[in-house]
């Protein structure tokens, strides 16, 4: 039996330095950093011909988020954190046959994450035989083979699991899904299983559809953006850029978040010191410091408000509504003294906000993980629809509803059929543009594919993309299901611990990324993706590949399949040879895929249908928008109790560690750190750089990991922060949120000791 490698990242023991905390975003220190990071991995020349590309109409998608391109773009449409993602993509470092051969699967997992992303991109197919600690180098046709024997060898199809993660183009997605499902089960569970799956049926319930409903235009009619849970200062410096254009055309904006994050209080637009102009922007007017959980409470405040302050519009309520009357009777009957304790913000604090909100004609809300990795996720996200709905704010200029999605392209990967529960319709349509039959059955998501990997129904986990055993909750829980499963198997561009931790036997099939030159029989293909907004558009990579042996992700799919299927009706390799097939087989089989091929080719690509926004209509059983009624979440803990939130650094790529610095939060040199009231630690008699072990509690199970270090921040009383993916290991895997059943990552309960040894390893088995 192979040794277990390590399933929790170590530390990189740097001493930690606390530094002062930013006010300002971006600004001198995000053009320096944009380029550190450029030249040290890519070179010069290399740094500004990958740069120059980012989000041009000729170039590629950045992979950093998936904020929309402003229709008339600057030579440089990128931000210091975009340009990270693409210098840790276009880096000139390698990971070849000769570097697995030198290092165990064992000693690779004592390095840090920070240290396996460092090493550079994966060059050869490896294969990681049964019981063996070295990768050896496998050819693409043998690996083939050994996919479609495990695959063919499994009892039935649904002991077969496909994960995607959201940077995989809609190409690729679309064959991937089509592969999954001519196998014959819905086992696709995504990154935003994890991500804004509450957001996703929070507004399908309310709205009709799982998106949001504004254009990037609407930003310059708002009056009043609410930016709820969410950092867009690290995780879309780009929306920086739109709020300020808000801000100048005099919008209110808004700031809910127990952190005082730097983005919203002063940005700097990095390209305009070009302009010679010094100055900087306040972006928030507000910042309410609501505790972590207390947004349902708050916004029902805000619903009290605006039905004491009036301006509701009635003729939208009634026309195209329903459910108004029994939401208003709830939030009637809710207490201020509730609303106050749950929220952790005076009366006054949410009049005086609540008012702005209520005499709005135009109101935009945006949110991110703040709110949808609650237990409470999809509830809220309908509070906020009801806020909104009450002023009209859906499908009207300036105002609307924003869901600020995560990965690059995780928003089309749903749509062209990344999801393990698919309504029937969509995959009736599916059916015919395919002509091949698809099971109706429902399929694991994230957590069920772990608790089925822990029960050994298994025996193939395909992943397209990600870092599973890092970005989930439960680390040694998902480590004890990776191992039961025959064979693992990683599509992926970088190092990472999910080579590590494996199955029985892993493959790693190494893939071409955003960046890269995509060269087929019938010339460069380019790839197309969908934005945060629903326009649809190229991508096409420029540079030289990192290695010759790289192959795009429909090429391996078509490949595998090809294998897998030889009666097909889809000749799969045609579909490889120009992607143009693959975009013709997607508009017979996806609904507002018209004229693919011509559309996708305009400039700034375009905009799929978007009935509440296009035109004030409401796919719903009823045709109406709904008001939902939800009581409010139970927030109360137990004196010894705190509710810690996981969070991303400033250097960070969700599991990918590009350094060690969270700038705008003055921390730097090591992540195993607790964000904590100042108040808090005094009552405990704490200072900085306490060590503490963390115990979670959940349904009378705990969890420990030891070793973290106070540090004193503006939080509020009875919250604490960690980073994620380290203090995943704390994350419940059962601890889901209603109805999405997304991990609830900002909402642990935990308790705090002082720590009895220095062992930083105590946590694993
Ligand atoms: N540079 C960079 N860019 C990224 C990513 C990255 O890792 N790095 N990740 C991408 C992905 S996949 C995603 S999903 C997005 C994530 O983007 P964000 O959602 O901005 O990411 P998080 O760091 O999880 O931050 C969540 C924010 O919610 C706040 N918060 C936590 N709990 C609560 C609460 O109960 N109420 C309120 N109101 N606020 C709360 C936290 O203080 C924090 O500011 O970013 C995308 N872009
Ligand atoms: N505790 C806690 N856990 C969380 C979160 C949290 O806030 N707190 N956030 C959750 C969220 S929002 C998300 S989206 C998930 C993210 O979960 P994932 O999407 O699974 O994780 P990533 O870290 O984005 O994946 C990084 C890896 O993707 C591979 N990769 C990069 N580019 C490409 C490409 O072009 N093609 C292929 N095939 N592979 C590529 C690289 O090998 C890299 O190591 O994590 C979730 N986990
Ligand atoms: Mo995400």
């Amino acid at each position: 039996m192979r040794e277990h490698a390590r399933a929790v990242t170590p530390p990189d023991n740097l001493p930690l330095r606390i530094g002062k905390k930013k006010t300002m975003a971006a600004g001198i220190p995000a053009v320096t950093s944009s380029l550190k990071h450029g030249l040290q991995k890519m070179g010069v020349t290399r740094t500004l011909k990958t740069l120059t590309m980012v989000n041009q109409l000729d170039g590629f998608d950045c992979p950093g988020c998936a904020w929309p391109d402003p229709s008339h773009r600057t030579q440089f449409e990128f931000c210091e954190n975009g340009a990270k993602a693409v210098a840790d993509e276009a880096t000139k470092a390698r990971v070849t046959p000769e570097f697995f051969s030198k290092h165990s699967i064992q000693s690779l997992a004592e390095k840090s994450d920070y240290w396996l992303n460092k090493q550079g991109r994966i060059t050869h197919p490896m294969l990681l035989k049964n019981g063996e600690s070295h990768y050896l180098p496998i050819n693409w046709e043998d690996a083939f083979e050994l996919i479609a024997s495990k695959i063919n060898e499994a009892k039935n199809p649904d002991r077969l699991v496909f994960y995607t993660s959201g940077r995989t183009s809609n190409e690729a997605a679309f064959l991937y899904q089509a592969m999954v499902r001519s196998i014959g089960t819905n086992n696709l569970p995504d990154c935003s299983n994890m991500c804004h799956e509450s957001s996703g049926k929070g507004l399908g319930g309310s709205i009709g559809i799982g998106k949001g409903t504004v254009h990037l235009d609407d930003f310059n009619h708002a009056e009043v953006i609410l930016v709820i849970g969410q950092n867009p200062g690290t995780n879309h410096p780009r929306m920086l850029t739109a709020l300020r254009d808000a801000k100048k055309n005099g919008a209110t904006i808004v700031h809910i978040n127990p952190l005082p994050e730097a983005g919203l209080e002063r940005f700097k637009h990095p390209q305009d010191y070009m302009k010679m102009d010094f100055s900087s922007t306040q972006l928030s007017d507000f910042h309410l410091p609501v505790r972590i959980g207390g947004d349902a409470a708050l916004l029902k405040g805000f619903i009290k408000i605006h039905e004491e302050i009036g301006h509701l519009d009635t003729d939208f309520i009634q026309r195209s509504t329903s459910g108004f009357d029994e939401m208003m009777k709830n939030a009637r009957s809710t207490a201020w003294e509730t609303i106050t304790s749950d929220s952790g913000l005076s009366h006054e604090q949410i009049v005086e906000v609540g008012e702005i909100i209520a005499r709005s004609k135009a109101t935009i809300a945006c949110w991110a993980m703040g709110l949808t990795q609650q237990p409470n996720g999809v509830a809220v996200i309908q509070e906020v629809v009801n806020l909104l709905l009450m002023g009209g704010h859906v499908g009207k200029p300036g105002a609307g509803l924003c869901p600020v999605r995560g990965h690059s392209n995780v928003q089309g990967d749903r749509t062209v059929g990344i999801w393990e529960a698919p309504p029937v319709a969509f995959l009736e349509r599916m059916e015919k543009g395919l002509n091949i039959p698809m099971p109706r059955e429902h399929g694991f998501d994230v957590v069920r594919s772990i608790q089925a990997m822990r029960n050994g129904i298994v025996d193939v986990f395909f992943c397209m993309g990600g870092n599973f055993i890092s970005a989930t909750p439960d680390t040694n829980a998902t480590a004890e299901g990776l191992r039961n499963v025959g064979l693992t198997v990683q599509v992926s561009t970088k190092l990472n611990r999910s080579h590590l931790v494996t199955g029985k036997t892993a493959l790693i099939l190494p893939c071409l990324g955003r960046t890269e030159r995509d060269m087929q029989a019938s010339g460069q293909q380019f790839v197309t993706v969908e934005n945060s907004m629903g326009i649809v558009h190229m991508s096409k990579g420029t540079l030289e590949p990192s290695s010759q042996l790289l192959k795009s992700e429909p090429w391996i799919v078509a490949n595998l399949s090809e294998r897998l299927f030889p009666e097909s009706v889809i000749d799969w390799k045609a579909l490889t040879e120009d992607y143009d097939a693959i975009r013709e087989l997607m508009e017979q089989s996806l609904e507002g895929f018209d004229n693919y091929n011509e559309r996708v080719r305009r400039e700034n690509g375009f905009l799929l249908p978007n009935p509440p926004r296009d035109s004030r209509t409401f796919s719903t059983p009823t045709g109406k928008a709904h008001f939902t009624t939800h009581e409010l979440p139970n927030v109360s803990l137990d004196s010894d109790q705190y509710v810690m939130m996981t969070i991303r650094s400033h250097d960070q790529y969700n599991t990918t560690i590009y350094d060690l610095n969270d700038r705008y939060r003055g921390i730097s040199g090591n992540r195993r750190v607790v964000l904590m009231n100042a108040l808090d630690m005094a009552d405990r008699g704490w200072k900085n750089r306490q060590v503490v072990s963390i115990t979670s509690h959940f349904d009378g199970k705990q969890r420990t990991a030891e070793h973290w270090q106070l540090i004193s921040y503006s939080i509020p009383r009875g919250n604490v922060a960690t980073y994620f993916p380290e203090a995943n290991v704390l994350v419940p895997l059962e601890s889901t949120a209603k109805i999405s059943n997304t991990p609830t990552s900002k909402w642990i309960i935990v308790t705090l000791s002082e720590a009895t040894s220095d062992d930083f390893g105590d946590e694993q088995e």
